[in-house]
């Protein structure tokens, strides 16, 4: 069925309803009538949603067409429709890689047929990086940095001695809630949290469990950690959807979600950044969904065999509970 309903999505973009894009329409650059094979993961959060909206929709603004493929979280399915839009000789490739290996084969396929590949939203670990043109999305090391910065503003020593909390050498217990391994941004927000939280020997990572980016995961994780009696100051977790689980599994068991457990969480879906000003959240790390406009800039820069820059990464905000002015921060579209 799924193969058909691929077939079906042919997407002669007119049939996409609505945008959550704020960007403005791209110009049209080529004569010609470009299609693009857009591989997407599947629909595991109100994050990806909207960043197959605004591919979409930025592809319909351009008048390019569009065969688009949702995975449903299966690498296989994604190679399976890379191989059909080689077939059927898409202009460029538009991939949204679910993990980081396993590539080399299909990617190899794609620049014998000589189809560009344009890598959004998570990249991939490869030797030969001239198998894909750009990579274009976060700098997911960097989000991680950013929260570890929260995180040691927060339990500064004079802060912590002042709410009398705890002492000021007791450690501090982390749960990390970690998104589909061997995915991009959980490499990334993981590995740029651990380099900054080294800082400060008082922080420990006591658990990590992967709850997939999946909001039913993250709840699920969590009351089985609280059912446990784990002692946790902090739930650093990978997404939004996965926060919004877990503070239902908090406030489920009594505990106050943001106040006896500090949340760090990444994303800025609108529900997170309601939390974030509900103060049952702590710190929310942007991380744009808007993507679209950039990914069909290079879509007509490569048709036009113009140069690309490799990586192309987007500029992104945090927002914590210190921010005076939350309550200016539009709404999200997410
Ligand atoms: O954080 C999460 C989604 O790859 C950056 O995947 C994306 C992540 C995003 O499901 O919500």
């Amino acid at each position: 069925m799924r193969k058909i309903s691929f077939i079906i999505l042919f997407i002669f973009t007119m049939v996409f309803l609505g945008s959550c894009e704020k960007e403005k329409p791209e110009e049209i650059t080529s004569k010609k009538n470009i299609v693009i094979g857009y591989s997407q993961i599947g629909a595991e959060s109100s994050w990806r949603s909207c960043s197959t909206k605004s591919i979409l929709s930025c592809a319909k603004d351009a008048k390019i067409q569009v065969m688009f493929d949702d995975a449903e979280q299966k690498q296989d399915n994604q190679i399976k429709a890379i191989r059909s839009f080689i077939a059927y000789q898409v202009d460029v490739i538009v991939l949204s890689p679910m993990t980081e290996s396993g590539w080399e084969n299909v990617l190899m396929e794609a620049k014998v047929a000589n189809i560009p590949v344009i890598l959004t939203d998570r990249s991939i670990e490869i030797d030969d990086t001239d198998l894909f043109a750009c990579y274009i999305g976060s700098d997911f090391i960097e989000e991680g940095r950013v929260a570890s910065q929260f995180l040691l503003n927060k339990f500064a020593k004079e802060k912590v001695i002042k709410q009398g909390a705890k002492k000021d050498t007791e450690d501090i217990n982390i749960v990390e809630l970690s998104g589909v391994e061997n995915s991009t941004p959980a490499i990334g927000r993981s590995a740029g949290f651990k380099e900054g939280i080294k800082k400060d020997s008082r922080f420990k990572i006591i658990h990590t469990e992967s709850g997939k980016f999946i909001r039913s995961r993250g709840k699920e994780i969590v009351k089985k950690l609280l059912d446990e009696n784990l002692d946790i100051d902090v739930l650093f977790s990978h997404n939004d959807a996965m926060t919004i689980g877990a503070v239902e599994a908090m406030e489920e068991k009594g505990i106050r979600p943001g106040k006896d457990i500090v949340i760090i969480s990444f994303d800025g879906e609108q529900e997170a950044i309601d939390m974030l000003m509900n103060k049952k959240v702590n710190c929310v790390v942007e991380c744009t969904p808007y993507l679209g406009n950039s990914v069909i800039e290079a879509v007509n820069k490569l048709v036009l065999k113009e140069e690309v820059s490799k990586y192309i990464y987007s500029r992104e905000r945090a927002f914590n509970e210190y921010d005076r002015d939350l309550k200016t921060i539009g709404p999200r579209g997410y």
